[in-house]
This record gives structure tokens, sequence and C-alpha cells, in this order.
């Protein structure tokens, strides 16, 4: 007698022999997928975002752009000490905000007398961005630089012309002095200038500039064009999440609009781009470090949470930890990295699932369910699943189900999964865990799915 079980046992065998069958798919070829530099982006999962500069020392989250540079001086700067926290963190790239909307170079620029050249900090001779790509390189982390269009101090800014010219200087002098760097940021505030002007950027100068400088970084913004703001800086990635999106809706960094945010949160299944959502939060309440908010650091269980909301949600989490005046990460931030890592590599160092077989079954031409059975009961608390998304996008909406034998129960259900996706759930004994693919945008192939 066939029953159900027996049947999904030989459809499985015969999948698991052909996969080639079940991938011969009706996908349509349009579909768009990642480039390699958007592939590499994603795959490190976690980047730590460095906000350090005159802020730093006024104790301001927006400096004016009239800071003297001689406060800038941060007595025991290691920018090893930040790298070396990164590695041991689990991170595999940092950016670093080489000039914020103050106008403030951590590196001596060509392009103006308001850098570190003018501060006491090793004697005017120093340059944070070159020790910084110097500790990247040597804790094996890739590099990325912030350089925040919105200059407060420099004269050009808003005399559009000639501030664009300079922005494109100060870029070319990052971009060709530094070696390799991955990502490169750009932030969509946009204010006065000293002169009480706005500037009108060129973007697409901007961004040609830099694919032809660093043909393998991505660009940042709202816009893309690489990877594009999740839509909040809590770090929270949107749910559904598409990887996809219509590149007529945000069209600038800082547009703003009534579809603006959502489509910034969750992409576009019908998208005809692929520009994956970077989420950026803090470690603290503000971006640049202030002595008051040493006592609000986030709890490991927050930043537990922030992996599951972004990582676990199909984006990448670009984590805020700024230096001190001292130039070093404070102690409290680093233990919290520390204890956060521990715990998420306790949390999956046994995937119950390695090993085990997976029964596909297309159920029809948007659907299908996926049975992995463990052949003997384990207690599992997270699933992740993963589309191979080296071939795009597909799944739309989904749900989990555990069962120790007698019947299915739900463990949960969601949208999109896309590169990643983490679920979890109270503790369960179970001796199969089903995946049912309710709804794509094509029909959907296996995906991996890990227990733990
Ligand atoms: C914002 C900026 O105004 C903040 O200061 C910070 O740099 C954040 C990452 O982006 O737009």
């Amino acid at each position: 007698m066939i029953t159900r079980r027996s049947f999904l046992r030989s459809t499985a065998a015969a999948l698991a022999v052909d996969r080639g069958a079940w991938q011969g798919a009706l996908r349509p070829p349009s579909r768009p997928v990642p480039s390699s530099a958007q592939l590499a982006w994603q795959r490190e999962e976690l980047a730590m975002f460095l906000h350090f500069g005159v802020n730093t020392f006024t104790n301001r989250e927006w400096g004016d752009g009239k800071e003297d540079p001689s406060i800038f001086a941060p007595n025991r700067l290691d920018a090893r000490q930040w790298a070396r926290t990164a590695r041991a963190a689990g991170y595999r790239a940092m950016i670093l905000t080489v000039k914020h909307h103050d106008g403030f170079c951590l590196w001596p620029s060509k392009t103006t007398t308001h850098s570190v050249a003018r501060s006491p900090w090793r004697d005017g001779r120093g340059d944070v961005v070159r020790e910084f790509v110097d500790a990247c390189r040597e804790h094996g982390l890739r590099a990325g630089l912030y350089l925040s269009p919105w200059d407060r101090n420099n004269p050009a800014y808003g005399d559009s012309p000639r501030y664009n010219d300079l922005y494109c200087d100060q870029l070319t002098e990052l971009l060709t002095q530094y070696g390799p760097l991955s990502e490169v940021w750009f932030d969509g505030a946009n204010g006065e200038g000293p002169n009480g002007k706005r500037q009108a950027y060129d973007w697409p100068r901007v961004w040609a500039l830099v694919r032809r400088l660093q043909p393998d970084a991505v660009m940042f913004s709202d816009a893309g064009p690489d990877v594009r703001w999740c839509g909040n800086e809590m770090g929270i990635a949107g749910e559904p999440n598409w990887s996809t999106v219509d590149p007529s809706v945000v069209t600038f960094p800082g547009a703003t609009g009534p579809n603006v945010t959502a489509a910034l949160q969750h992409g576009d299944p019908r998208g005809s781009v692929w520009r994956p959502a970077e989420a950026d939060t803090s470690i603290r309440p503000g971006w640049f470090y202030h002595p008051a908010e040493d006592t609000r650091v986030r709890t490991v269980d927050q930043l537990i949470d922030l992996y599951f909301q972004s990582v676990g949600r199909n984006s990448k989490l670009l984590l805020n930890v700024p230096p001190a005046p001292d130039g070093l990460l404070h102690e409290t931030d680093v233990a919290r990295l520390i204890d956060c890592h521990d715990r998420l590599t306790t949390m999956f160092a046994v995937d119950l699932a390695a090993g085990t077989r997976v029964a596909w079954e297309r159920t029809g031409e948007l659907t299908a369910t996926a049975i992995v059975d463990f052949g003997r009961d384990v207690q599992a608390s997270i699933v992740r699943l993963e589309e191979g998304i080296t071939k795009g996008q597909y799944v739309a909406r989904y749900s989990l189900a555990g069962s120790n034998g007698e019947g299915w129960r739900e463990l949960s259900r969601g949208t999109t999964i896309g590169y990643a996706r983490l679920e979890r759930f109270a503790p369960l004994v179970v001796r199969r865990i089903r995946l049912t693919i309710e709804d794509a945008v094509a029909p959907p192939e296996p995906l991996t799915i890990k227990v733990y």
C-alpha cells in the first residue's frame, strides 16, 4: 500500500538522485540575481560601523563644522583594538566614518585643512584611515568607508558644481590611496552648509567614479545602487524583505515620498534590480560615543534579537560601535559583543538536520513542501532557511510545522526567505519538521533547511 509517507520517501529518493528534474523549472530567465560583490557583501552577515571624529570630543551627534581640529586628540588610538574586537565577535568587515556632517576629515586630505593634519594627534602626521585599513587587513576584515556628502564646514558646500568636484576629489583620494575597499557608504542626510545653502549632489557622477576606481566595492545608500538602506535606524529588516527593488521609487539618497519607506523596508517581488537591504543601528542610543551612555549599551539578549531581526530576515547587520575619546572601543561594548558571539556560537553549534534526508514535493506551480526526517526525537528551537540566492529570490510565504509522530503542530510562519531566514520557537521535541512553501514568484526550488 502506498502511504503518504512512503510516497514522499520515494519522491525524495527520486529528487535526491535527480535534483536536475526539479530544477528543470520554468524559471523566468529575467529575474534579477546578485553580482559577485553583492553576494560577498551578504555572506559576511555582520559588519561593524565606527562613528568617530570631532563629535567624539564635543559629545555631540552632529557637529556644526566650526569645531577646532585641535580637539581631535585620541591619546590611545589603536585601530587594531577595533579590528581584534570585530574579528573576535564574528564580524567580517568594518566601515569607518572618515568624514561626518561636520566636515572633519580623518585623513590628511589635500582638499581641505579641516582634518587630522591640523590636530595634535600624532603631531599632525597621523592618518586614521590608513591605520584603519591596515588593521582591517591585519585581522582579515574587509574595509569600508563612510564619506558624508553633507559637509557643514566646507565653504564650497551649497555651491553645487564646486562642491561636487571637491566631493569627487575626496572620494578619489580615498579610493586610490588605501587599497581595495568593500563598501562605500553614502548617507542620505542633506542639510545647509556654512553659507546657509543646500547642495544638489551629482549622484550619477559619484556612483560612476566609485565603480571605476573600486569596481569590487558595493555602494550603499537609500538608492543603492548596490545595497539599499533598510528604511530605519533600528537595524530591523522588513517583513517581507525582498532583495529586488523597483529602482524608480527611490532614486537618490535622502529621497522622501509616500512609498519610499515601504520600498526600503520591503523591496518589491516584481523589482527589476537586485538591491538587498542593509540594517544599520548602534549598540548605544547615539551613533557617536557619549560617556552618559556607558550604562545604555545593548544587552546580549537585545543583540541576539537584533541578529534575528536583521541577518535572520534576509539582511546584513551593520552594527555601530563607537570609539571613545581615548580612541578605543569601550570595555562594556567589547564584552557585550564577545558574549553575544559566544551565545550565537553555542546556539548554532549543531545543525540537527545535517546529513538527514529531506523529502521535497512540489504541490502546485508555486507551492511545495519539504520534510526533514530526523529519524529520532530531537529538541529543536531554531530553523534557518536559505534560498540559493545566486539564482535569485523566490519564496513569498511559508509556514513551519513540527511532528513527534502524531499530526503536525505549526511552529511559525513568515513571508520572504532570501539569503537567510531565522525562526525561533519554544523548544520542542520533534521527529520531523515540515516547511510548506505557500506562495512564490516562480516555481520554488529546494532550499537549505538547518535546525538547531
Ligand atoms: C544618519 C546620520 O545623520 C547619523 O549621524 C549617522 O551617521 C547615521 C548612520 O546616518 O543619517
